[in-house]
């Protein structure tokens, strides 16, 4: 470690900074596309496991012209949406950890963190409800790739 060197370009934070990657480092294979799996491995350096679910909600809505990979002129749809995954993935781990930081959030830790990112207190009910909504699991709390399905009907 270099005396003085600032911190924010410590390896720990690099692979995070989404937006400052190009094109050419998603495309791994050199194919001119970014594929699934490319997004898959990009994904995973953001300390995610992305489920198909997932997978298939980043290429739909980057993907506009149907072919199923990502082209150099959707490519900054691509960082926007990895910017919004990222921003979510920030606030999943603090609504986590408002009482037990297991990788799911509960009704209860919703409620605790509503006003918050919501801008007012949740009922039980409300929260309860929100949490069904998105999960797919149907065990009670939501993963952090159940919280990521919020992102389906949005625009780029
Ligand atoms: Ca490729
Ligand atoms: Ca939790
Ligand atoms: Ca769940």
């Amino acid at each position: 470690m270099i005396p003085g060197f600032p911190v924010c370009y410590s390896n720990a934070e690099r692979p995070d900074n989404m937006a400052a990657k190009t094109f050419e480092e998603f495309d791994t294979d050199g194919s001119g596309s970014i594929e699934t799996g490319e997004i898959k491995t990009a994904l995973e350096s953001m300390g995610l496991t992305p489920s198909e679910g997932t997978l298939k909600i980043v290429v739909d809505r980057c993907d506009k012209n149907g072919d199923g990979k990502i082209s150099q002129t959707e490519f900054t749809r691509l960082v926007k949406v990895l910017e919004e995954i990222k921003g979510l993935r920030q606030m999943f781990d603090e609504i986590d950890a408002a009482d037990v930081k297991d990788g799911q959030i509960s009704v209860k830790e919703l409620v605790a963190k509503s006003q918050k990112f919501y801008g007012r207190e949740f009922s039980d009910a409300e929260a309860k409800e929100m949490v069904s909504a998105q999960d797919l699991d149907q065990d009670g709390t939501l993963s952090i790739d159940e919280f990521l399905q919020i992102m389906v009907d949005r625009k780029v």
